[in-house]
């Protein structure tokens, strides 16, 4: 019932957090954000665009592509979405809990890393903090010895998987919530103890939730110091949501924009800050634009346009494979099926953002079966479409080319190598002769977003009965760009990029064939 009103009012939370919160941004390189002169034409702005690239963190975490979120609290065993922090610590009590199984299935699944809800907005810690009496410490689970989150951090240790947290700011437990300063001082602890005691910490995820505290006053979160204790902690972190690193696509529905720009508008009242932190070389300083990330565009031309400053700032889809993002015995039937997990895939890394998808331990502490059968059958339908790349082999010809970034780069099996148009060029067309006649139904593109995102506009054409037939279009492609369309068989493809911020770059290029459907 009240998961549509729930959602909501974190919405509002969220989007309150954005016209409240001002940090200041993060240039390590100078090349993470950019100012933009007052009086800048539309090309001057484009191009400006088009040179701002992603922080090292950022490319490292855009590479993983794909997370898994474990969300694991009181909830569990009282079958809520969120608590009210008044529980007892005594309803919790896996028992069997065996991380292992939750990380083992992530990896078997293509996962490259894992978040836990180290604290949901109940209060309670999955760790003995202390720093309250609401933790794990005061359950019957190991006669309060546990510690979840080291199971999960060993876990992910073992099994060569990166580990993140997540922290709920909002806190319906803790007594000084609400009493601005000293609850700040309280989440920094409890930051402090997460990131100094469970070894390397791959992400910091942050939801915008806000509420009143007991005193009936709103919190008031110190940002800048959660950030600034992560940065000294755990440099290689990244901080999500409320966070400068890492946005949030704007649903929770596992899709993300069709046109989906990294680089997006910096507001007016941040441009002081961005100077003053590039000045100061204050690489660790924060940065959170203020705006509804919900809106269906947040980078292209009409939207920089108006822009006073630009920042790299990717999207993260976040979705839950079962109706709540805590486990609930009577969602057992709902799980996402294989079908559903593989559309949300191609609407999520597909559309140039990285997916994290919650797959709820139930009350032994384990992930249930239907969760972990259609993982598998998802997964064996991702290997079976990318197992072959129809174009490996092909003759491979661009109408241009930069330098030593030649064509063949796009078909060479490395991301790590490129092919750019010339310079001067604001389109493009690559012409590949394949191996023989081929039967395919996605393509597969990425640029080299270290160079930065440029790709506005592309078409892929197919050979067909003596004609090129355009196959697929789209606009963004980014990290990772996937299509699906109607199967053919043919000799000979050519991808045409029509707009492009700068000479397009490709570093990869597939079309595949997914029997799946
Ligand atoms: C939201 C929370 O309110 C949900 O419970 C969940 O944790 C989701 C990932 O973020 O804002």
């Amino acid at each position: 019932m009240n998961q549509i009103k729930l959602l909501l009012i974190s919405l509002i939370g969220l989007n309150l957090f954005f016209a409240s919160c001002n940090p200041a941004p993060e240039s390590k390189t100078g090349k993470n954000s950019t100012l933009i002169p007052e009086g800048s034409t539309e090309a001057q702005i484009v191009a400006l665009a088009a040179n701002v690239t992603p922080s090292p963190r950022q490319v490292i975490w855009q590479d993983g592509e794909f997370t898994a979120f474990f969300h694991f609290t009181v909830n569990t065993f009282t079958d809520r979405e969120w608590g009210d922090g008044k529980e007892n610590p005594s309803v919790f009590n896996p028992s069997s809990l065996d991380a292992k199984q939750w990380v083992q299935t992530a990896k078997d699944a293509g996962i490259k890393q894992v978040i836990l809800t180290c604290k949901h907005h109940d209060g309670f810690c999955l760790w003995p903090s202390k720093f309250t009496e609401h933790s794990v410490k005061n359950s019957p689970y190991k006669n309060g010895k546990g510690d979840v989150v080291k199971e999960v951090a060993e876990a992910c240790k073992e099994l060569g998987i990166k580990f993140g947290v997540y922290l709920s700011p909002w806190d319906r437990h803790e007594p000084s919530y609400g009493d601005s300063p000293t609850y700040n001082t309280y989440f920094v602890n409890q930051l402090t103890e997460l990131l100094s005691n469970y070894g390397p910490v791959a992400e910091v995820w942050f939801d915008g939730a806000c509420g009143e505290g007991p005193n009936g006053k709103r919190q008031v979160y110190d940002f800048k110091s959660y950030y600034s204790t992560i940065r000294k902690l755990q440099p290689d972190a990244t901080i999500a949501i409320m966070g400068p690193d890492v946005r949030w696509v704007g649903t929770e529905s596992g899709y993300g924009r069709e046109t989906e720009w990294s680089v997006v508008p910096v507001s007016a009242a941040r441009l002081d800050e961005i100077s003053a932190s590039s000045q100061q070389n204050a690489s660790n300083s924060a940065f959170v634009p203020e705006g509804d990330m919900q809106k269906p565009d947040l980078g292209s031309r009409s939207v920089i346009a108006n822009a006073k400053g630009l920042i790299w700032y990717p999207s993260e889809v976040d979705v839950s494979i079962r109706p709540g993002w805590f486990y609930h015995a009577s969602q057992d039937s709902l799980v996402k099926t294989p079908e559903k997990l593989l559309d949300i895939y191609f609407s999520s890394i597909g559309r140039n953002s990285l997916l994290l998808l919650n797959i709820p331990p139930d009350r032994r502490g384990l992930l249930h079966k239907n969760d972990v059968r259609n993982l598998q059958l998802f997964k064996k339908a991702i290997d079976e479409i990318f197992a072959t790349n129809y174009l490996i082999g092909a003759k491979i010809v661009a109408d241009s080319q930069s330098g030593s970034q030649k064509a063949e780069f796009c078909i060479d099996y490395d991301n790590k190598t490129w092919w750019a148009a010339a310079s001067d060029k604001s389109d493009a067309t690559l012409d590949l002769t394949l191996n023989g006649q081929q039967t395919f139904n996605v393509l597969m593109l990425q640029e080299n977003i270290q160079v930065g995102q440029r790709i506005e506009s592309f078409t892929l054409e197919g050979w067909v009965n003596g004609a090129w037939q355009k196959l697929t279009e789209g606009t963004t492609v980014g990290y990772k760009r996937l299509l699906r369309f109607e199967t053919v068989t043919t000799d000979k493809v050519r991808l045409r990029i029509l707009k492009s911020r700068l000479n397009p770059t490709i570093s990869s290029f597939g079309v595949y064939m997914n029997r799946m459907k």
